[in-house]
């Protein structure tokens, strides 16, 4: 596709017109909208309301697809010329980083996961490694942890604003819920910071002013390793092919942590349809065209994504509206289905990315290659019987199927479709 110079590009009126294509069954469907249409008036209103950003757009370029926005992949690559660099300009790297929330209280987890993740990945690369906390870093941890990153550390401590109540919550009424979630015995139920988390990893760790100039972050958090060798620079080939998230375990939520987001969700397309992506990746999180969520999401312990996913109008609306709901309060909504739906319907599929056969393990969940060529040559060391990814409760197959994407699960596999992994081994 070439681009004119105002940014406006002509292919796009069609590409928006194909809304109409597979996902859009999942948006029609949507809240019965079908049966409402079987009025001929009502469906004349239906596409006049869908149409409408269509024909603005098409009569006036650019002015759907502002500078931000993701349907439109081109430019990632230059959007960021001039920015600070984080990295000598000889080196080639992006302003990308590792990036961990941590408690001062889990240095012992977080020592191990960083000599593992050097041994696995970063002694090649040697990334940077920032930590935010909410509470002020000890000079102990500080320590400890800066000997042992191959790429330098930062510590950042997260604004006090950033981690309590919105104003529009009613104090009272979280407490009560999180009593009940504590009497049903939900993971996390009676805690508020484990919402003030998933919030801050929702909405807001992004509008850090510290990440300001950051393209990529790879979320790493305490405890997990990685048992096979990374054998490519995930960030840059995520930036060289366009990729704006990347994931590795996917698994499904328990509801009851999430009983009204998926009907917020589909509350907020409705009213802002011009930010569904032409063949997005709606079909794995809905295996009824749209009436439900099927709980399916990515699991965000580990995750790398460009920052301007965030940053974009499209998902800055959709968490405010979010947060305007109260859910992660009233509720305990995750910051993984959170990403997972907005990835999902907002994204094209061909930029989200699936990091295989990394060996990745975060308690109870382990990745391990079951391919025994394949463990060899990433020099794996796991427990294939162990390996969830493939697993049937896991949501990756899924991910491969809906998309009908060959599976990474064979050297051959590996050698036709995706030889990067391959290139350094
Ligand atoms: N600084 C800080 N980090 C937290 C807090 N709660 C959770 N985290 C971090 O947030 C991430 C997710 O928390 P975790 O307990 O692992 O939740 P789980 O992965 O859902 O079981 C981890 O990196 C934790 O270290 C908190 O109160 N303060
Ligand atoms: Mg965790």
């Amino acid at each position: 596709m070439k681009e004119q110079a105002n940014g406006f590009n002509p292919e796009h009126c069609r590409v928006y017109g194909k809304l109409f294509g597979p996902m859009n069954r999942v948006l029609v469907n949507l809240g019965g909208w079908r049966r409402l249409a079987h009025r001929r008036y009502l469906r004349l209103l239906v596409a006049v309301a869908i149409l409408s950003p269509l024909i603005f757009y098409c009569l006036h370029g650019s002015s759907i697809l502002s500078e931000n926005d993701l349907n439109e992949n081109q430019g990632l690559q230059s959007v960021d010329v001039g920015r600070p660099k984080i990295y000598e300009s000889t080196s080639g790297k992006g302003n990308d980083i590792l990036l961990t929330l941590v408690r001062n209280s889990e240095l012992i987890d977080m020592i191990d996961t960083i000599e593992r993740f050097e041994r696995s990945f970063n002694s090649k690369y040697h990334y940077q490694w920032w930590f935010m906390n909410d509470e002020e870093f000890t000079e102990k941890f500080k320590e400890e942890v800066s000997s042992r990153v191959s790429g330098g550390a930062r510590f950042i401590k997260v604004p006090g604003e950033m981690w309590t109540y919105p104003a529009n919550i009613d104090k009272e009424k979280a407490a009560a819920s999180r009593e009940d979630y504590s009497k049903k015995k939900v993971m996390y139920g009676e805690s508020e910071s484990y919402r003030f988390m998933c919030r801050f990893n929702s909405g807001l760790f992004y509008k850090l002013n510290e990440l300001r100039d950051v393209e990529y972050y790879w979320r790493i958090e305490p405890g997990v390793h990685f048992d096979c060798g990374i054998t490519y620079d995930v960030f840059q080939y995520m930036r060289q092919n366009n990729k704006l998230y990347a994931f590795n375990m996917a698994l499904q939520e328990d509801v009851r942590t999430i009983p009204s987001l998926w009907n917020t969700t589909i509350e907020f397309f409705k009213k802002n349809p011009q930010y569904l992506a032409d063949k997005n990746n709606a079909e794995f999180v809905t295996d009824d065209g749209g009436s439900s969520y099927n709980l399916c999401h990515f699991w965000s312990n580990f995750e790398i994504a460009n920052l301007r996913f965030y940053r974009s109008d499209a998902y800055d609306k959709y968490f405010q509206y979010l947060d305007d709901k109260g859910g992660f309060f009233y509720e305990r909504w995750g910051d993984a289905p959170v990403h997972t739906l907005a990835a999902s319907f907002m994204l094209p599929v061909d930029s989200l990315h699936f990091v295989a056969n990394t060996g990745y393990m975060h308690n109870p969940n382990q990745d391990c290659p079951v391919d025994e060529e394949v463990r060899d040559i990433l020099h794996c060391d796991c427990n294939p019987r162990k390996d969830f990814t493939w697993h049937k409760w896991s949501c990756v197959s899924k991910f491969f199927d809906v998309n009908n994407y060959p599976r990474p699960t064979s050297v051959a596999n590996l050698k036709e479709y995706y030889p990067y992994v391959l290139e350094n081994t």
